[in-house]
């Protein structure tokens, strides 16, 4: 990742350097992502299909079941036990269309017991506490209004810089936030910020934050580190935006990240 200067020692986001496959490479090696999805197949698809278009090799996902339609290269076993018990799954996605049931609820504790590198969004935002969070590596993905509620949750003011918000946030959950709007911001837990150029306006439509959460997952997936993953997951989700045009769809973006990944190969 690039580093260019700005005040208050924050980074801008700049385009990440990604490998192809190693030439001994199989799909388990390239990172393998799983996806506890909920309530709304749709939230999962979109992350799914993200998280594969940014170098996953393989993609599972605890669904109930999977309904008409969904591609067939998505791997759907039945429940999260089964998931976080296979020691592959090198990444978690616990949130997106999730639900925010007691049901709900349960497959997010589960999921965080697991102690795996996990990319935690959407509804389970509003379902974290501080007692279940665990302290694997982690991704929070909040958008303004799920910001709101975590900064309830762990007893946070709310006040002030949106990148003053984000460092309190990922000092308080010791994790890495990325706090999603127009102007999105990255912090860590040891102080480091990160500012992205202000992205498309048409990232403005539903499911959006879904195929982030997906990108972000897959290069989590295929190295561990939660900062490392929030930046390059970040900038290929703009870059995605930025090369699909106008009035495109969350599943058209999804696919673009293809396109942001090629040109981020050395
Ligand atoms: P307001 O208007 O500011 O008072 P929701 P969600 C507020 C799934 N999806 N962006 C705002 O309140 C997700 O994965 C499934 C958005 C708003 O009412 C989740 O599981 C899709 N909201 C679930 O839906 C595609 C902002 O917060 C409230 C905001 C719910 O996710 C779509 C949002 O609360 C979707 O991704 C901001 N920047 N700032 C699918 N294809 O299946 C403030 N708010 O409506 O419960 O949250 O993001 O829609
Ligand atoms: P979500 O609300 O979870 O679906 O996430 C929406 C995604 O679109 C996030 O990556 C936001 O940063 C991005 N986004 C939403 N609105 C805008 C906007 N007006 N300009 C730029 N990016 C946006
Ligand atoms: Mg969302």
């Amino acid at each position: 990742i690039g580093v260019a200067a700005v005040p208050g020692a924050a980074r801008v986001l700049a385009r990440p350097k990604l490998s192809a496959p190693a030439a001994d490479a199989h799909k388990y090696r390239r990172g393998m992502v799983g996806i506890v999805a909920g309530e709304m197949p749709g939230a999962s698809h979109l992350a799914a299909t993200a998280a594969l278009r940014a170098g996953a090799g393989y993609v599972k996902l605890a669904a109930q079941d999977a309904p008409a339609g969904f591609p067939p290269e998505l791997v759907v076993i039945g429940d999260v036990a089964g998931m976080i018990g296979d020691p592959r799954v090198a990444a978690l996605l616990v949130g997106p269309g999730l639900g925010r049931s007691d049901q709900a609820g349960r497959r997010l504790a589960r999921a965080l017991n697991a102690e795996r590198p996990t990319v935690i969004d959407a509804d389970a935002l509003v379902l974290l506490r501080p007692a279940i969070l665990g302290s694997a590596p982690r991704v929070l993905t909040p958008h303004e209004g799920e910001m709101t509620a975590l900064e309830r949750a762990f007893g946070l003011e709310g006040q002030g810089l949106r990148r003053d918000r984000a460092l309190a946030l990922a000092k308080a959950a010791e994790a890495v936030v990325v706090l999603k709007g127009p102007d999105t911001v990255i912090a860590a837990p040891d102080g480091a910020v990160v500012v992205a150029p202000r992205g498309s306006s048409w990232l403005s439509v539903a499911g959006t934050g879904d195929v982030l959460a997906g990108t972000i997952a897959s290069r989590l997936a295929t190295h561990g580190q939660a900062l490392r993953a929030a930046e390059e997951g970040l900038w290929l989700h703009a870059e995605a935006a930025r090369l699909s045009g106008p009035a495109f769809t969350a599943g058209e973006l999804a696919h673009a990240v293809q396109a942001a990944l090629k040109e981020c190969l050395e």
